[in-house]
């Protein structure tokens, strides 16, 4: 793999059932042109390569770590423990409680080691990924000037919406 095309972005996730949520966070950063893998690592069936992952996410170029999980969601917080580099959690949903279990299992991280903490569902993915843009945009203007036409279009689109009114 050539340098250019090195991951910044790892986006990891507990389970092939998560991929339905987990997508719309892939989509972004293919959007965005940047560099990315995606794979299942799982907190609780693969405990040995959730540590290696976290441990040479840094020196492999890592600047950012998407980690979404469902249900007793640990994977977030369990990688975070391991690196220093940001990791951003995803609640999935999950069958029985719809994500409130995913959400408060990730976002109630003791203090000390931080895990940036999303929406529950697919619009916590694509935004945890247009997050991993931003912390990425801080030292890459051109980057930098994509996320600034992103929400320019955005804020094009909401003026010229218009209501079924009679
Ligand atoms: C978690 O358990 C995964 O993140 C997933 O959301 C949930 C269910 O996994 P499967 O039983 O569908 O593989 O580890």
């Amino acid at each position: 793999m050539s340098e250019q095309n090195k991951p910044v972005v790892g986006v990891i996730m507990g389970s092939n059932s998560d991929w339905d949520v987990m997508q719309h966070a892939v989509a972004i950063l293919k959007q965005f042109g940047v560099p990315h893998e995606a794979q299942v690592i799982s907190a609780h069936r693969m405990p040995d390569e959730m540590f290696g992952y976290a441990e040479s996410a840094r020196s492999r170029g890592l600047r950012a770590i998407i980690a979404g999980a469902g249900g007793a969601a640990h994977l977030p917080g369990m990688v975070a423990a391991k690196t220093i580099v940001p990791v951003l959690g995803v609640p999935v949903p999950s069958r029985y409680l719809r994500g409130e279990d995913s959400l408060l299992s990730i976002v109630q991280m003791p203090k000390g080691v931080p895990v940036s903490t999303f929406a529950i569902g697919e619009a916590g993915a694509a935004n945890a990924a247009l997050t991993a843009v931003a912390i990425l945009a801080a030292t890459d203007d051109a980057l930098a000037a994509q996320l600034e036409d992103f929400r320019a279009k955005q804020t094009a689109a909401a003026k010229a919406m218009t209501l079924p009114l009679e």
